[in-house]
């Protein structure tokens, strides 16, 4: 996969260096560009931004700069002209007949050749380990990091002729710019690339990837600090430690994120059996009820 990541902070990339993803870059399953906003300025000082229209607080990045960019990264460019390996065919790169173009509610739309432009923003599309997987299966990704106050509008709708748009939140709290959201976007799809995780099957167990969170997890010594590691853990049986872990995911579930529960059971009826809806009563959970557990501390 190549992902190309457009930031006036290229430095806040640098972990992506790091561990499992420099690793995966060094193997050639993921071909990761940043490049420099400010690269694609023309100006002496290289402005990136200006005051809003409409006036109030905040500056709006400006839209140049990010049309050059957009449309040089498009390309497989950087700011100095060709990087990397060539780019995929660009067979939306004649729609630009002027036409309002609607921006891309989700990204599993058909794909119709345009690249995927995500774009962090706090009034995006929240992004969850279902939309990591299937942004793991397209060949490009091109993320648009803004700071201050936004973008100007206008670029997303001019880029929305070239890429499928779609602005995208780690949740709902306030960033200063999108370069977080950006390495986070990374690593979540990253590290679903075939190869990059050495042991796929571990992918599996994580929280989120059943719509349930994990189990706790325990290793040696089996005493510390007169704490111990579950009996059912060290009996050895097999059949006993998988209904433990399922029952302590379903039992954290519910006491942290029973809205987890809820849109499980919505989604799909038969994902909750006998046995685990046993283990969510004693927790208080019941399916379309809404009563919480007391706080645990858990
Ligand atoms: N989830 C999220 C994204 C943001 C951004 S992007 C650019 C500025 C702030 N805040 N929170």
């Amino acid at each position: 996969m190549r992902v190309d990541v457009v930031t006036i902070f290229p430095d806040y990339l640098a972990p992506l260096q790091l561990s499992l993803l420099g690793r995966a870059q060094r193997l050639g399953l993921l071909d990761l560009h940043v490049h420099d906003l400010r690269g694609w300025t023309e100006d002496r000082h290289r402005t990136v931004d200006d005051t809003p229209a409409g006036g109030g607080a905040g500056m709006v990045m400006l839209p140049e700069p990010w049309g050059l960019a957009l449309d040089a990264v498009h390309r497989g460019e950087g700011a100095g002209g060709p990087v990397g390996a060539a780019p995929t065919a660009e067979p939306g790169s004649d729609a630009g007949d002027g036409a309002a173009v609607e921006l891309a509610a989700a990204p599993d739309e058909p794909a119709d050749g345009r690249p995927l432009l995500l774009v962090p923003s706090p009034s995006g599309r929240r992004l969850d380990q279902a939309m990591a997987h299937e942004l793991a299966r397209e060949p490009r990704l091109v993320v648009a990091c803004g700071r201050y106050e936004g973008i100007d509008e206008r670029v997303l709708l001019d880029a929305a002729q070239r890429y499928r748009v779609v602005p995208f939140s780690l949740g709902d709290y306030v960033l200063n710019g999108g370069e977080v959201a950006a390495l986070a976007l990374v690593e979540a799809v990253g590290r679903l690339l075939p190869g990059v995780v050495g042991n796929p099957a571990s992918l599996l167990e994580e929280s989120h990837e059943q719509g349930l969170l994990e189990h706790p997890v325990y290793t040696r010594p089996p005493r510390w600090r007169g704490l111990d590691v579950p009996d059912v853990l060290l009996s050895g049986h097999h059949g006993q430690v998988a209904r433990w872990r399922r029952d302590e995911g379903l039992r954290r579930t519910a006491r942290r994120r029973p809205d987890l529960l809820e849109a499980l059971a919505a989604a799909d009826p038969g994902a909750l059996d006998r046995a685990d809806l046993a283990v969510l009563a004693e927790e208080g959970w019941v399916p379309g009820g809404r009563r919480p557990a007391a706080p645990s501390g858990d």
